[in-house]
């Protein structure tokens, strides 16, 4: 029996893929590494926060199967290929890539489309996948399809879902464009056809880096204006309130995910192996890497004030790695803790979407209601943010949300 779909990689980028394809009548199966992902979506339960149990429920009524299984490649239309992509020592690492490649490659067959979501430098699906895929015999271009289409998931949006997304595609051949158009076109409400794949794997490490940089331009704006006497934050209050050519970001302890702090680093480390320059990207990784630095610092000279530095109880709120999420990936807090534990601080953390916080190995212990100094990281909606500026002799808040005649900002 013929699949129209099979989707490698069930994370936060192919299970909504899935869900899609099934939702439009698609027949579709999902391949995925972990047996308890596959064990978990076969009885019907998400593993993804914003993908509630009910969906799975319904995917599994329209016929959806979930597997370990690279086998179904070879009845495939289409094959979607949303596995991570990381970095080993700031370089990128396509090992989950290249597996599952290999597994493609093994069942590939004439006709089928071949879409990489994962993000990647400019060259990836061409130089690195295409290869792969085609040790079977089978040429790209020629015996199947091949195309890149970057993921825009954003987790947690409630405006912009999969659909409403345009969903940028980019093809070895223009045939191949034209296919992966196609495909999509019934997904989603907008496709946009890139010139190639490398202009398509670029734009997404564009639209990650441009976060990146202005995120690192107005935390460099707040640390120079503390220096300076400026309240940054009605400085942003007032530039906000330009019409055009202005969008507004916010300070804070420094950059986290699994996107914005990593993606820049593929186009970063592309242009170093093709010696050409990545300054902006690299300064912007840098200037938000030294932030929870910062943040650490401006705790000590506000502990300095009220006593002792060492042994001073310091609470961090807010330790995931942005507001009203549970994901720890990168969390800046680990860097303040990192930071305020050498200064001899005695650091506990509050935060409802965390259960246990450990550094190095060692816990971070959950807050027991008072404390000399509360930093605010995260402005999680669910924070009675009131009742720590209560408790706190003095507050240091980094987002810029904390009222209160103690109430420091950064
Ligand atoms: N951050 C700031 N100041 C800001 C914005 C973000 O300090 O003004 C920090 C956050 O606290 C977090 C990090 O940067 O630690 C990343 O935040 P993010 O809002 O970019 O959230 P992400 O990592 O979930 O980014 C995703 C991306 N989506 C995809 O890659 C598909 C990104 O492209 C989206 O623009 C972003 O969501 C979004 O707009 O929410």
């Amino acid at each position: 029996m013929g699949l129209d779909l099979v989707v490698f990689g069930l994370g936060y980028v192919g299970l909504p893929l899935a869900r899609r394809a099934c939702a439009a009548g698609l027949s579709v199966t999902g391949v995925d590494v972990s047996r308890d992902v596959v064990a978990g979506l076969r009885a019907g339960r998400s593993h993804i926060g914003d993908i509630p149990d009910r969906d799975i429920a319904a995917m599994l009524d329209a016929g959806f199967t979930a597997t370990v299984n690279p086998a179904p490649v070879g009845a495939a239309d289409t094959v979607v290929i949303c596995v991570p992509t990381g970095l080993v020592d700031g370089e990128p690492d396509l090992g989950a890539v290249l597996s599952a490649a290999s597994a493609v490659a093994r069942h590939l067959r004439p006709g089928t489309l071949v879409v990489l979501e994962s993000t990647s430098y400019p060259g990836t699906t061409e130089e690195v996948l295409a290869p792969v895929l085609e040790s079977g015999g089978l040429v790209a271009g020629a015996d199947f399809h091949l195309a890149f289409s970057p993921e825009r998931i954003d987790p947690g949006n409630a405006e912009f879902s999969f659909e409403n997304t345009p969903k940028v595609v980019g093809g070895l051949t223009p045939v191949c464009a034209k296919r992966c158009a196609a495909f999509y076109e019934d997904l989603v409400d907008t496709v946009v056809v890139a010139a190639g794949l490398r202009e398509a794997e670029t734009a997404k490490l564009l639209e990650n880096s441009y976060r990146l940089v202005n995120i690192a331009l107005v935390d460099e704006l707040a640390v120079f204006c503390a220096g300076m006497d400026v309240d940054v934050w009605d400085v942003l209050r007032c530039a906000a309130t330009k019409p055009f050519g202005f969008q507004p970001f916010t300070p804070g302890p420094g950059v986290g995910g699994h996107c914005i702090p990593v993606d820049p680093q593929y186009l970063a480390s592309r242009a170093r192996s093709a010696g050409l320059p990545a300054t902006l990207i690299s300064t912007a990784l840098a200037v938000t890497a030294g932030m929870p630095g910062y943040v650490a610092r401006r705790a000590r000279d506000l502990l300095a004030r009220v006593g002792p530095v060492p042994g001073a109880r310091v609470v961090l709120v807010g330790v995931t790695y942005k507001a009203d999420v549970a994901d720890m990936r990168q969390s800046p807090a680990v860097g303040v803790v990192r930071h305020l534990r050498a200064m001899g601080v005695q650091v506990s953390y509050h935060d409802p979407y965390v259960d246990e916080f450990t550094v190095d190995g060692v816990r971070v212990p959950s807050w027991s209601g008072d404390a000399d100094l509360a930093v605010v990281l995260q402005d999680h909606r669910r924070v009675d943010l009131g009742a720590v500026v209560r408790a706190a002799r003095v507050v240091l808040d980094t987002r810029g949300v904390a009222v209160g005649d103690h109430v420091v900002r950064l």
